[in-house]
């Protein structure tokens, strides 16, 4: 079965699309900084590479990959030009909004055949603000490297949606006993062409699926979605793996199973069920399914590398899976000391909150700043990566490195 790994060009043509940016840059970081080097590199690729994007930075063009450089995350809500792309397969040729049908079957009293346009008739519209963000974001800093897409921060975002909640759509089908997952089936096509091949096919817990944040989404930002955000029919699931939030969606099945489609299995989008050793190999039967994203923040303002003066407003947002912020604090001294910043409720539930700070930088020189949330829980971004064969969940706390004049 295909996993992330397999989903990797090979290195001469990533390479001709990078410039010369190599993985192996990656592999001996150990440190919280951020490689500079690397950074500078990709960029010179970035250009506006993605029609419809600005500033992405191309990781793959087969499949398509694309990550949002932290700066260009700045807005409270994600601009459509700047939500990362992650594809596992290739995207429909053509699409058509108003032909499209989603599928509702399964285990369901009544299976559904609806257009969008019978879905903004039948069902009360949602316009939220919900986080978008890949499982294996900030894998480029795992020693050993995890393989797979080499995301360093930008595998995030934060865009307005619109649409229905799946949760009005279940209901209306009739939700049969026994349900416990659904399986979320899209119109993308395997990266061997066969037909009978799927790239993904991911599923949440039924109870997650009837949650109010669950929405079949079919506007972006007030306008038509990004094709390469999915349109014209996606879902979102905010909080969890972006790989539960099913592209081009064709279909929702209902099962009496946990849903076994490709990338549920196996490794992917799956951790050790215990504690593991950096490089440790763990074999498949010990990995389970990543539900919610752990609590994490992201600075988007100063930019890496940035020239500062002494006082400088530092600022950007954070979030926690299915729960709340709490604080973040700012340490511009490794941890020594910290300072709160001033933060946001969330817009709606699955929205980031966003916060900011007056930092004071006491003397010239060279300054790393960290952000580090804390979520209603109780949990704390941790200072280190909590190694998992795959590379997923890295949550540790961001940094901007700057230089003060
Ligand atoms: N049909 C389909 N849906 C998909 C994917 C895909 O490859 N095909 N990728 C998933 C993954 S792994 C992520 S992280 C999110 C990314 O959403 P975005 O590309 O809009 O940022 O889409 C998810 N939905
Ligand atoms: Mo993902």
């Amino acid at each position: 079965m295909l996993d992330d790994t397999d989903t990797q060009q090979p290195d001469a043509t990533r390479r001709g699309l990078l410039g010369g940016f190599a993985l192996a840059s990656t592999a001996t970081f150990l440190g919280v900084t951020l490689p500079l080097q690397l950074t500078a590199t990709r960029a010179l690729a970035s250009d506006d590479a993605v029609d419809g994007k600005t500033g992405l930075v191309v990781l793959n063009d087969r499949p398509l990959n694309a990550e949002t450089p932290a700066h260009l995350l700045d807005d409270p809500i994600t601009p459509t030009t700047r939500h990362f792309i992650r594809n596992n397969g290739i995207e429909p040729l053509e699409v058509d909004a108003a032909t499209w049908t989603l599928t509702v079957d399964g285990l369901v009293d009544t299976p559904l055949e609806l257009t969008i346009a019978d879905m903004r008739d039948q069902f009360e519209v949602h316009t939220v603000a919900l986080v978008i963000e890949c499982g294996g974001n900030g894998r480029a800093f795992f020693d050993p490297p995890a393989s797979g897409n080499q995301w360093t921060v930008g595998a995030v975002g934060c865009s307005e949606w619109t649409g229905v909640r799946l949760k009005d759509v279940l209901e209306a089908a009739g939700v049969q006993d026994g349900v416990v997952y659904t399986a979320h089936y899209g119109a993308d096509q395997h990266l061997s062409g066969d037909p009978d091949k799927l790239p993904i096919s991911r599923g949440v817990p039924i109870a997650k699926a009837l949650t109010d944040d669950v929405l079949i989404a079919f506007e972006q930002n007030g306008e038509p979605m990004h094709i390469h955000n999915g349109a014209p029919l996606r879902l979102v699931v905010p909080g969890w793996p972006g790989s539960c939030s099913q592209k081009w969606l064709t279909r929702i099945e209902l099962r009496d199973v946990v849903h076994d489609g490709p990338k549920m299995t196996g490794q992917s989008y799956r951790v050790p069920a215990y504690p593991v050793a950096a490089g440790q190999s763990v074999p498949d039967e010990d990995f389970v399914i990543i539900e919610r994203m752990p609590v994490k923040s992201l600075i988007t303002h100063p930019a890496d590398g940035a020239e500062v003066s002494s006082a400088t407003e530092v600022r950007g947002h954070a979030w926690s899976g299915d729960r709340t912020i709490s604080a973040v604090h700012l340490s511009t001294d490794f941890g020594t000391t910290w300072i709160e910043a001033e933060l946001d409720a969330p817009v709606n539930s699955g929205a980031w909150q966003n916060w900011r700070a007056q930092v004071e930088l006491p003397q010239a020189g060279y300054y790393e700043i960290w952000s580090r949330a804390t979520d209603d829980a109780g949990d704390m971004q941790p200072f280190a990566i909590a190694w998992n064969p795959k590379g997923y969940l890295n949550n540790r706390m961001h940094v901007a490195s700057v230089r003060a004049s």
